[in-house]
């Protein structure tokens, strides 16, 4: 019998991860356990979330690994390719393998027996720890992970763990009386300017600071408003540009603004969550919300039926603002307080004919990672 939790804990440490992002899995509790007294832990609601503040995390100077159930990495496929392997950003995955040996679960099984060879055909690199002698291939893999700049999954088989001695499982507890006070009487106002509008009336406050900017137009339109190489902008990823603005927050000190959109906060709300558990005072989101999915025609997203500021103070962000002129917009920034802060942009379903960025995704990351870091 053997201390196999400790063991993996101490070769993590000795591999330089400082921050570890989870979600779990019962084969690993024991694991988890160990977590925040070893780490920072930031306790995830979804995996790919996870996989955006690790990459901001990264591009801030930081040494993050996620720790998660190998079902995760099905929701996590596309960020995989369009940011980490499309930008060149290195992740160490220590997925707790499942579907494959004496499963119980028949629901893990179909995906969890294609998993090498859906890594294979995706181009990720990934080992597979089956045994306390094979543990030191962890190390080796981590370090290869942030030399290549690659993601790198670390498939820890069930067979592992039957020889632990560790039993350092969380004990029963009742959820504490919860009170939220909250009035809702809000107006969504009408829609008077455009996104391009918005961001062109706010260039003043973005100078010098770090902005990561939605995938499409949004990217577009502040490039050709204000290019700077503080500026990261996505070409994938959808939902994930205020989990990156997360990360890069928790690694810096300075200001961090996303430029996110309705389509994007509605695909992936578990940033809400994140930020709102996290709180790091130095981000601010700003939600352009044209109601619609503007950079692939305007189809409607729901967000006409809603008021997404509540739903950003429903989750849990308190400094929370509106605006629908570029006035408003950059009072909003100026008066921002003690953040994270969100603020709910209202603009018209209206973009500018821009043109494309002339950079590639990794000539953006090098320079962006240059400026943030120095
Ligand atoms: C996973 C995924 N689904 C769909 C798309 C296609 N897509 C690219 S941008 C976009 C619209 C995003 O809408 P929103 O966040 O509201 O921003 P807007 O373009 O309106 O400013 C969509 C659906 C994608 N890139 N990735």
């Amino acid at each position: 019998m053997a201390n196999v939790e400790q063991e993996v804990i101490d070769i993590m440490k000795s591999s330089g991860i400082d921050t570890v992002l989870t979600l779990p899995c019962d084969k690993i509790k024991n694991l988890l356990a160990m977590v925040p007294s070893n780490f920072k832990e930031i306790p995830l609601t979804r995996e790919e979330n996870g996989i955006g503040i690790a990459a901001g995390l990264s591009m801030a100077g930081k040494r993050p690994a996620l720790i998660i159930q190998s079902t995760g990495i099905g929701n996590s496929l596309n960020v995989l390719s369009s940011l980490n392997r499309t930008y060149e950003i290195p992740l160490p995955i220590l997925a707790s393998w499942r579907g494959y040996y004496k499963e119980a679960i028949y629901a893990q099984t179909a995906f969890g027996k294609c998993l090498p060879a859906i890594l294979e055909a995706s181009d990720i690199q990934h080992i597979e720890i089956g045994a306390m002698g094979e543990l030191d291939l962890i190390k080796k893999a981590i370090i290869a992970s942030f030399k290549s700049n690659l993601p790198t999954v670390i498939l820890l088989s069930p067979r592992l763990w039957e020889i632990s001695t560790e039993r350092h499982w969380n004990p029963d507890f009742t959820p504490r009386e919860r009170r939220f006070d909250m009035e809702c009487h809000t107006v969504v106002p009408k829609a008077t300017h455009t996104r391009y509008d918005m961001i062109k009336g706010i260039t003043s406050y973005l100078s010098g600071k770090v902005v990561v900017s939605n995938i499409g137009i949004p990217s577009k339109e502040l490039y050709a408003a204000h290019d700077q190489d503080t500026n990261f902008y996505m070409t994938g990823s959808l939902g994930l540009v205020s989990a990156i603005g997360q990360g890069l927050a928790m690694g810096l000190s300075r200001e961090v603004i996303t430029l996110d959109g309705d389509g994007s906060i509605l695909m992936n709300p578990n940033v809400l969550a994140s930020v709102a558990q996290e709180k790091p005072e130095n981000l601010t989101i700003i939600c352009f919300d044209n109601s619609a999915h503007g950079s692939t025609g305007n189809q409607k997203t729901y967000s006409e039926s809603m008021d997404l500021e509540l739903l950003a103070k429903a989750f849990g962000i308190e400094n929370t603002a509106k605006a629908s002129t570029p006035g408003e917009l950059l009072e909003a920034l100026e008066k921002r307080g003690k953040g994270p802060r969100f603020i709910h942009a209202i603009i018209e379903a209206k973009n500018a004919d821009v043109p494309n960025i002339p950079l590639t995704p990794v000539e953006i990351k090098e320079r962006f990672m240059g400026a943030v870091t120095r």
